[in-house]
């Protein structure tokens, strides 16, 4: 059964993409694909407005070389004038690393950044959309959107939410910021029927920064098999919806948590004051929370990504073995 769906997933691949297609996919990402090689899809808003130049760039780079040492070949996604491309060159990142003024490219975003040739860092709900077009079933971020505080009223729900009811594609991520409603995300995760699963023994789905949330993941998958074994049977149902693996944040590197939670309280408390609204809220409470810290909250973002780029690169190992 599984081989037939990785088949199909295969199927979709560079290979059987037309030369006007907007997807563009990397050589190295095809032929790895094209031989049955774990991949790892890897956003880029993060690269565009979740750093400041040049840590985004360091840890861009960084990801992709911990994805490697795990054996496994990176897709970092981005838009460059007007190609959603699967894989990035050196030049390529460099690029988006370094552009100011670019999009910040969700599934709303996508058409119109491609119909205008416009460049921009992909969002988890944009990158899950490249990664299932291409056939890559693992994807891993920092953290994903949610639904924002007061968000039963404003109505501001991250688009990642309802993408992982709808793409099947495991996102590995460290859970959810604090700046957002926790308890309702995980609601709302469970009305689009997205399997959420805490990496690790602990009960508790992490917060980001944290390792705790307070509130109680709905599961636990205790290794990169097991998590392989989850993301095998999504796949073999055919629900089409994604599984969200939620990685603590190593033990060593959430000291800083306390102090971090304080800043974001404060930048919380800003954008109200200042009318910063919709897509603009993340992006200015990631900088100022940074700023807030003396850095302490970029380090700890830089932490939990290289181990969220580790554990999902097993993940995808894994499951490669398995689907061979
Ligand atoms: N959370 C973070 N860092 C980030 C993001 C979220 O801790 O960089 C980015 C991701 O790309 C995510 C997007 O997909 O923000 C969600 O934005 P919004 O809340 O506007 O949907
Ligand atoms: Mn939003």
């Amino acid at each position: 059964m599984l081989k037939r769906v990785s088949a199909v997933m295969i199927r979709r691949g560079l290979w059987t993409f037309p030369n006007d297609s907007p997807f563009q996919v990397h050589p190295s990402v095809s032929q790895a694909l094209a031989e049955n090689r774990p991949v790892v899809a890897l956003e880029s808003t993060i690269i565009t407005h979740g750093m400041p130049y040049p840590h985004n760039l360091s840890t861009a780079r960084e990801v992709e070389a911990i994805v490697r040492a795990q054996d496994a070949t990176p897709a970092t996604v981005g838009v460059i004038e007007g190609k959603v491309c699967v894989g990035l060159s050196v030049e390529e990142l460099d690029f988006l690393a370094r552009c100011d003024g670019s999009v910040k490219v969700s599934r709303r975003d996508l058409p119109y950044v491609v119909s205008q040739g416009l460049s921009g860092g992909t969002t988890v709900s944009a990158t899950m959309i490249a990664a299932q077009r291409t056939g890559i079933p693992v994807f891993v971020t920092g953290g994903i959107g949610g639904v924002h505080r007061d968000g039963e009223n404003s109505l501001d729900i991250s688009a990642d939410l309802t993408e992982l009811g709808r793409t099947p594609i495991a996102v590995v991520s460290a859970g959810v910021k604090s700046i957002l409603d926790i308890g309702r995300t995980l609601e709302f995760l469970e009305t689009q029927g997205v399997c959420v699963a805490t990496y690790g023994t602990s009960k508790d789905f992490p917060a980001f920064f944290s390792p705790i949330s307070g509130f109680t993941s709905p599961y636990q998958v205790c290794d990169p098999d097991n998590a392989a074994q989850l993301i095998e049977s999504t796949l073999s149902l055919g629900v089409h919806s994604g599984v969200l693996i939620a990685v603590p944040i190593p033990q060593e590197h959430a000291a800083a948590g306390q102090q971090i939670e304080r800043a974001i309280q404060t930048a919380l408390a800003e954008t109200s004051s200042q009318g910063i609204a919709g897509r603009d809220v993340t992006p200015y409470i990631l900088q100022r929370v940074n700023e807030l810290t003396q850095g302490e909250s970029l380090l700890a973002n830089i932490a939990l990504i290289h181990n969220n780029a580790k554990v999902g690169s097993q993940i995808a190992c894994a499951l490669s073995k398995r689907m061979k």
